[in-house]
């Protein structure tokens, strides 16, 4: 156990470049996008209030392995803030490990963050296990650092790493850990179980004074990481929701981890930040209901909530296809206006999902939610329809082949829910819409933005989506299934 006396300020998945829904800042820019650079910045300054010797951000900065540079810049401005020379005359260093959403695809490119590596005092590791060592006084290290040994393991090591290597050094002052992954008695691990390189559990248990992990948005310690009634290892989760999914684990707040080590004695600090409101209102149960009674209720719904600036969900249940084109959804809508953005999805009942016209593998579940959200964040908006019609069959197709369908088990646990982050179906519903992508370049006029993980790029793109916003999601909300559009048509 350490004997050196210091502090931490533990953050992770700031998803920079996570933009998401039609709705447009003051500046002109994707609203969520916005938020993402305002969550990071309120926690860079907390920490600098707080000045600790260390920072560490555990993984995910960015949303994707190529961000746009207006975001690199926020990244690069807000690290080099971190690293500063501190009141006492050192400089406050800073460890950042990266994460599965920065990784580049290839192997022969090169991960974004090497480029943070320059800003004095950053220390960026993105592709092996590597054990960094403080020497205090030195390259103007904290004096309180000195002998502290910080292991990092970004995401990619976790395929191939031996964990028996992965050790605390006995003659440190200090062992900490930093990993980006799902780790062995997290509940991230019960709900991605098989589908995921865990992070070791024994590794996990080892003598660190401190893990600091990255990749669960919901903040809180492990079990794994539990020694002598003190839990070791914490997830810092992330400054905002970076999509529905994340709602589920909306019971604590957003923010960062304030983590002070008095030699063996660990304390560890959640501190909340301002972030923007966001939740689902009461699921309604459709089933014997008319459609005004339907419509009557998603508006009382919304007029119980305050909807000012807030991302509003709504999942409606057990609608008929016939039923749900009777919605008045214009009226509903309006009654959403103070929303940043008001979402409905409608799950089938079973009868209409069994003789669906999604293939012989049965309805799509969960799996058409999911999709559904997965296009929100990925597609623009003017071919949001004609993708997720795409994507429907394709996934009928994919699922009736029976390929790599989650099992009855896994959709039962989720209960209706979305899953977690990088869980169960996230890499059919990827893969899904990666060849929805090959399709779409095909067939439309103008040339498709790339979809997976790629917003509505270039101002012009937006514009034209915030004007057509309506029309697609009024679309999307009367669950237009049967579009007269064909595919010869499409994008025209
Ligand atoms: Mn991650």
């Amino acid at each position: 156990m350490g004997t050196a006396n210091f502090t931490i300020g533990h953050f992770s998945d700031t998803h920079l470049g996570y933009e998401a829904y039609p709705g447009l800042s003051a500046s002109g820019n994707n609203q969520r996008g916005e938020d993402m650079v305002r969550a990071m910045r309120n926690v860079a300054e907390d920490i600098r209030a707080f000045d600790p010797p260390l920072v560490i951000h555990a993984g995910d900065v960015t949303e994707r392995p190529k961000v746009d540079i207006r975001y690199m810049l926020v990244a690069q401005q807000l690290f080099t803030r971190l690293a500063e020379i501190r009141p006492d005359g050192s400089r406050r260093q800073v460890v950042i490990v990266a994460g599965n959403h920065e990784q580049p695809r290839s192997r022969k490119e090169v991960c974004w963050l090497e480029l943070m590596s320059s800003i004095p005092g950053v220390t960026v590791v993105a592709n092996s296990y590597q054990v960094l060592r403080f020497i205090g006084g030195q390259n103007d290290v904290p004096a309180e650092l000195d002998g502290v040994a910080v292991h990092c393991l970004p995401h990619d090591t976790l395929k191939e790493i031996d964990f028996t290597t992965v050790v605390p050094d006995p003659s440190a002052s200090a062992n900490i850990l930093v990993a980006h992954g799902v780790a062995m008695g997290s509940e991230l691990f019960t709900r991605a179980i098989g589908r995921e390189y865990p992070i070791d559990g024994d590794m996990l248990a080892r003598d660190w004074d401190y893990g600091a992990l990255g990749h669960f948005h919901k903040r809180g310690p492990v079990s794994s990481g539990r020694r002598q009634g003190m839990d070791r290892v914490w997830y810092s989760g992330s400054p905002e929701h970076v999509s529905f999914r994340d709602l589920k684990d909306n019971n604590a707040g957003k923010g960062y981890l304030r983590v002070k080590l008095q030699g063996p004695a660990l304390e560890v600090t959640p501190v909340d930040l301002p972030i923007r409101s966001m939740f689902r209102l009461p699921v309604i149960d459709a089933t014997g209901k008319s459609a005004e009674q339907i419509t009557e209720q998603m508006r009382a719904n919304l007029a119980s909530a305050n909807l000012t600036g807030a991302v509003v969900g709504q999942i409606v249940e057990g609608v008929t296809r016939d039923m749900w084109s009777l919605i008045d959804i214009s009226s509903v809508r309006k009654a959403a206006k103070d929303a940043l953005h008001y979402e409905v999805s409608a799950r089938y009942g079973q009868a209409e999902k069994i003789q669906g016209e999604v293939g012989q593998g049965g309805g799509l579940g969960d799996l058409a939610l999911i999709l559904d959200e997965q296009i929100a964040v990925t597609t623009p908006v003017v071919i949001a329809e004609d993708v997720k019609r795409l994507a429907t069959k394709l996934l009928g197709s994919v699922m009736a082949a029976g390929i790599e369908a989650p099992s009855d088990e896994s959709s039962t646990e989720a209960s209706g829910e979305p899953v977690a982050e990088d869980s169960a179906q996230e890499p059919l519903i990827d893969s899904v819409l990666e060849g929805v992508a090959e399709l779409v370049t095909d067939e439309a006029a103008e040339p498709a933005p790339a979809l997976k993980r790629a917003p509505a790029k270039k101002a012009a793109t937006k514009k034209a989506g915030a004007t057509k916003t309506k029309t697609a999601a009024a679309k999307k909300a009367a669950g237009t299934t049967t579009t007269k559009t064909t595919d010869e048509e499409m994008g025209a």
